[in-house]
């Protein structure tokens, strides 16, 4: 899969996709993000990509021109199959979402700065809006971290059994249960004497129904819906 990302901070992106499981993903060549700095479609030698808001009002815009022309430039090489705005008005980021993102072959990223992007490059351009929570960040470059994250580990063979996706909180509509390691009894903590006894099919049904217990208590919203109980 590939990711193109248009940003002004490009140094901002680096770092979390450049360790750990997206540097892996990469490194096999399973997944190939590249942040594009805005800049070098700037309207002047200053490097401007922001205006002042038609109608007044605290706060820049980005403009039209820089973004255009990036975009244009970038579809030149790729067909993207989604043109994607991070956004706090978008579409809030769950797991389905990710699930469905990773199926496709190119996607394009836009992160907003300021007070956004000019209304017309979402009409023109953009063809979904994601926000990844309610609450404002600076920028989206936060955003698109998260959304290349949580969607470039779904990329089939990214993970080894030992980090599967399959057995993660939402991935089955039950918040995972509770996990310990070494060792077995810490300051008089002890390790549930389930996991210590060694029976496969007792020691599922005991993360089942710890999954369901933690769900019922933190998330019971995520029971409401049909099925989710059906699997036991
Ligand atoms: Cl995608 N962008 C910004 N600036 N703030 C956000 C967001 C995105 N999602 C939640 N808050």
């Amino acid at each position: 899969m590939k990711i193109d990302i248009i940003t002004v901070l490009p140094e901002l992106l680096e770092s979390p996709l450049n360790h750990s499981i997206m540097k892996r993903a990469q490194d096999k060549g399973l997944l190939n993000v590249k942040t594009y700095n805005l800049r070098q479609w700037a309207v002047n030698k200053y490097g401007q990509v922001d205006d002042y808001q038609y109608g007044g009002g605290a706060g820049m815009v980005m403009m039209c021109e820089p973004l255009a022309n990036a975009i244009d430039t970038l579809q030149k090489d790729t067909k993207y199959d989604e043109i994607i705005y991070l956004t706090p008005d978008g579409i809030t980021f769950n797991q389905k979402i990710a699930n469905a993102l990773s199926l496709k072959e190119n996607l394009l990223l836009i992160c907003g700065h300021y007070k956004g992007i000019d209304e017309r490059i979402r009409q023109q351009y953009v063809t979904m809006e994601i926000s990844i929570g309610d609450y404002v960040l600076s920028g989206g470059e936060l955003a698109a971290a998260v959304l290349v994250d949580a969607v470039g580990r779904l990329l089939p063979g990214v993970l080894n059994d030992e980090t599967s996706a399959l057995f993660d909180s939402f991935q089955d509509d039950l918040l995972a249960p509770p996990v310990y390691t070494r060792p077995a009894d810490f300051r008089g903590l002890k390790v549930p004497e389930v996991l210590l006894n060694g029976n496969p099919k007792i020691i599922d049904e005991w993360r089942y129904e710890q999954s369901v217990e933690r769900t019922r208590n933190r998330r019971p919203d995520m029971l409401d819906k049909p099925d989710v109980l059906d699997k036991a």
